[in-house]
């Protein structure tokens, strides 16, 4: 297969070992990042390097980095901002000595992701995580105190409130523009160093609290991309993120930015989308959601997609604790499937 099958680690302290990925059909890389270092730190060498070393004792490679968190600053375009795309682009150089190929990042603001419930259980006892608009509804960032799953716990609620005021007064323009800024610092050295940034797309893709929200759809995906005409300027193709909002022909999209070169990285889960546009994460299967996963992995091979693949969050199964999203049974099950869609599809393109 030409896709490099890959999984996402978080380092010694997963209860996910090397081992049991290592065991997964397929396998070839690890996705991570250095933990120990707050955004705008620069990471250590040694770090990098005992990463690279255990992932190769276990038989897989280190090269896909998730994340190199881009601090507010930069996406608030305040006056450290130059300091901190120098860090940013060292980060980059760092990664590179120790092998690393493609460097996912967000240009979300604030929040990385926004779920109302991490543990929703469904009929059959597993649990996933859901994002329902009626428990979302009501709720003022700016008055109530709120604490939403996943928001980062190193805020307090006023630096939250501090925060979301910045990015109304920003807009969604003001962010265009700092983007810009960063990436035509950060690109020229991710080229240098042979390295693909790959932007996530933000998680739900549209605004929430008043938030702006830029990379959401094929309009605003065409921009960044055009941005800088670069390879090492490409996306990190999430197919949930996008995927949960009706309006993005999720299958349409993978089709052209596969057929441009600019999908680094594809991110395959998939969700089921209600009604009211709540979502709910399912099983990667595509009967079990909205999306047609084996369209997407069809879409992939038909335009001889060699870049990385990780199945995404997965549900939680037989009885496995720990990070929501990110257990063993349920992403394991999702790399088999994924292996299995591309089986098929290069068999069938060979015909
Ligand atoms: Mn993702």
């Amino acid at each position: 297969m030409n896709m490099k099958l890959s999984f996402r680690w978080y380092g010694e302290s997963d209860p996910v070992t090397l081992t049991n990925i290592s065991q997964i059909p397929g396998m070839r890389s690890i996705v991570s990042a250095v933990y120990d270092v707050k955004p705008g730190g620069v990471w250590g060498e040694d770090t990098l390097l005992r990463m690279k070393t255990l992932c190769e004792d276990h038989g897989l490679v280190f090269d896909v980095v998730e994340s190199i968190p881009v601090h507010e600053d930069i996406k608030l375009g305040r006056n450290n901002v130059d300091e901190l795309l120098e860090v940013y682009c060292e980060n980059i150089r760092r990664c590179a000595k120790y092998g690393v190929k493609c460097v996912t990042y967000n240009f979300m603001p604030v929040f990385d992701w926004t779920r109302t419930q991490l543990d929703k259980k469904a009929p059959d006892g597993s649990t996933s995580l859901v994002m329902y608009w009626d428990q979302m509804r009501g709720l003022d960032p700016l008055k109530d105190d709120i604490h939403l799953p996943g928001w980062d716990a190193s805020y307090t609620q006023s630096e939250v409130r501090e925060l979301i005021t910045a990015y109304g007064e920003l807009g969604e323009e003001g962010l265009w523009k700092n983007l810009e800024k960063f990436l035509k610092k950060v690109i020229p050295v991710a080229e240098e160093c042979g390295v693909r940034m790959a932007i996530h797309p933000d998680d739900p893709p549209y605004p929430i609290f008043g938030l702006p929200r830029i990379i959401t759809n094929e309009e605003n995906l065409d921009r960044f991309l055009k941005i800088v005409d670069s390879k090492a300027n490409s996306l990190c193709l999430c197919t949930g993120s996008l995927g949960c909002a009706k309006t993005n022909d999720v299958v349409k999209m993978v089709r052209k930015y596969a057929e441009m070169d600019r999908i680094a990285f594809m991110h395959i889960r998939n969700v089921k989308i209600m009604e009211d546009g709540s979502f709910e994460e399912t099983a990667h299967l595509s009967s079990c959601g909205s999306m047609d996963i084996y369209e997407i992995v069809k879409a992939l091979v038909e335009n001889g997609f060699d870049g990385y693949v990780r199945p995404d969050h997965g549900r939680m199964i037989w009885g496995e604790t720990g990070k929501p999203g990110y257990g063993l049974y349920d992403r394991a099950l999702g790399a088999a499937y994924i292996n299995g869609l591309f089986e098929a599809a290069e068999k069938e393109l060979k015909k």
